[in-house]
């Protein structure tokens, strides 16, 4: 593979490791656990897998360990630093001894249960070491939840004589590495499943993990692109930017990239929820704030929206609720596709009916036909960035005749998800996905299974970060799943009462009046530390003591 400078050089970086990981460790163990919600319910469906104790390691006695084999899957969506678990994994086990073999699963979970797979070498490593990507072993969303699956999944671990299983997902993903820790342990199959925490959404996040790997860098890459419009636009002042930004659920990423940035208006969709805003609310308060900056003569500014604000708006929510409920059905399974959409407006209340008829018909349609493998909407396939723009232009219309504006408007739509979730990972991202990966041969050589693997700390420089692991079930509840309450990892949405989201409520105002744009450039890999090695803004203002 040719490569660019940049990437020759980087190719060349050693990620850090926390100090404990550093030699031989001992597991120190902490007092066992219990599930987030529902514990009785989730004790009964993990007899073998709940109440394992939070483990943390620390320096310990070298210790001799036979050759053994590890295999790993890429789950769910790209996100920076998936290559450096996988290196971070290869020279963890091949330090505990040099003839331990790592097999990839091509393509996600599906390569698990197709039997698709290759050996990974060290030449291969070399070639992905600090790069973004998913692309060495391919990833994929086939969910992981059925017997038949598992069963011809041990079919290949043993032939491939694997150890431990390294799935590397987001909260839908460790699910599945959950279950399949528990099948796998309740059929005394011997063989361990780890998980490590994957996803640039930055909601598989609790007490026990940080946060997720590559959110610090999609997070990085969008703010570089928003600043970049921020100075276009404060340059032409002609235009409003309306970026809709990845994230499905949870406004993690928006709220990072306006601390980082400072746009006139950021929303957070979980707001939207608290406040019962209607859509109608959401506009009228985009269409204000243009309002009050055109009497300053400024016809411009940015507004950033989380791609998922849309389910969280509370009439759409419980339309969404209906309509996951009626689609779940095996009749509405039968239903022909061009016939869905009729059958849905058939099978939904009243209320709930009004408001779909209320919608563009491209969003009503995205809301009723199509899922993804995990039952959610598609959310990063709804423009509500041009939704929005145009309500808002129809509002500005309205509000003129009225005498209540006196500016031009001009929209520009964007949509950063896609540009974020492969980018060469950040010093941190780089660091961190190396110690998960690493500290996850410990857990395996630990004879560990249910464990996820966490590194804590990371707002401290790498040698004081905290290694070990946490026992999936202790995420857990149960949730409402294409029709059925289903044990899930809790999503964290943003918290309206944490640090991040108040200090940008205790700026939004200004910010949104006075332009007060930030322009954060590029990500830098060389340099001083303050300017490379800075975790996210949400990570420091969380860890603020
Ligand atoms: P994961 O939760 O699997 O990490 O994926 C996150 C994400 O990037 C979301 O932000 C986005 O809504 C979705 O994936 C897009 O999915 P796809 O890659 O299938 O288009």
């Amino acid at each position: 593979m040719e490569k660019s400078p940049l990437q020759l050089a980087r190719a060349e970086y050693q990620p850090k490791l926390p100090k404990a990981l550093q030699g031989p460790v001992k597991a120190k163990e902490g007092n066992p656990t219990q599930s987030v919600g529902n514990q009785e319910e989730i004790k009964k469906l993990f007899p073998n897998t709940y109440g394992m104790p939070v483990i943390e390691f620390e320096s310990g006695e070298p210790y001799e360990m036979a050759p053994f084999n590890v295999g790993v899957i890429l789950s769910g969506g790209q996100a920076p630093g998936g290559h450096n678990v996988i290196s971070g994994l290869f020279d963890g086990i091949k330090t505990l001894n040099k003839d331990s073999k790592l097999y990839g699963f091509i393509l996600g979970p599906g390569g698990l249960v197709d039997h698709k797979y290759m050996e990974i070498t060290s030449d291969m490593i070399d070639e992905y070491r600090n790069t973004g990507g998913f692309d060495i072993i391919g990833s994929g969303r086939t969910k992981l939840e059925e017997e038949w699956q598992f069963e011809k999944g041990i079919k290949i671990l043993r032939e491939l004589n694997i150890k431990a299983l390294v799935i590397i997902g987001g909260d839908d993903s460790n699910t599945n590495a959950c279950v399949l820790a528990e099948y796998y342990a309740a059929k005394e199959y011997g063989v361990q499943v780890i998980g490590c925490p994957k996803t640039i959404d930055g909601d598989l996040k609790n007490e026990q993990i940080e946060t997720s790997f590559g959110f610090d860098t999609a997070c990085k890459t969008y703010s570089e692109l928003i600043g970049n419009i921020q100075r276009d636009c404060n340059s032409s002042r002609k235009y409003w930017h309306f970026i809709k930004l990845m994230g499905r659920s949870a406004s993690h990423i928006a709220l990072e990239c306006a601390l980082q940035c400072q746009p006139n208006i950021c929303l957070i969709s979980e707001e939207v929820e608290e406040k019962a805003m209607s859509l109608d609310d959401v506009v009228a308060y985009i269409a204000e704030a243009v309002a009050a900056r055109a009497t300053d003569g400024n016809n411009f500014g940015t507004v950033l929206i989380p791609e998922g604000i849309i389910e969280f708006i509370p009439a759409i929510k419980k339309l969404i609720a209906e309509l996951n409920d009626v689609l779940a059905t095996d009749e509405a399974k039968e239903v022909a596709r061009n016939k869905q959409l009729d059958y849905v407006k058939e099978h939904i209340s009243e209320e709930n009916l009004k408001v779909f008829n209320s919608l563009p018909t491209e969003v009503a349609e995205q809301l009723a036909l199509d899922r993804d493998p995990h039952g959610n909407v598609q959310v990063s396939l709804i423009e509500t960035e041009k939704l929005l723009s145009h309500m808002v232009a129809t509002k500005l219309e309205k509000m003129k005749k009225a005498g209540k504006y006196v500016g031009k408007f001009a929209a520009q739509h964007h949509f950063f998800g896609y540009e974020g979730r492969c980018a060469a990972p950040s010093n941190y991202d780089a660091d961190y996905c190396y110690s998960l990966g690493f500290n996850a041969t410990r857990l395996i050589a630990n004879g560990k299974t249910g464990y996820m693997s966490i590194i804590k700390n990371t707002n401290s420089p790498a040698d004081q970060w905290i290694a070990g692991g946490v026992p999936i079930t202790m995420m857990m509840n149960l949730e409402k799943r294409n029709g059925k309450m289903k044990p899930v990892i809790r999503k964290a949405l943003v918290e309206l009462d944490g640090a991040p989201y108040k200090y940008f409520v205790s700026k939004r105002e200004t910010w949104a009046r006075y332009t007060s744009y930030v322009y954060p450039g590029p990500i830098q890999y060389f340099g001083p530390s303050s300017v490379c090695d800075q975790p996210t803004i949400t990570l420091q203002l969380e860890q603020k003591k």
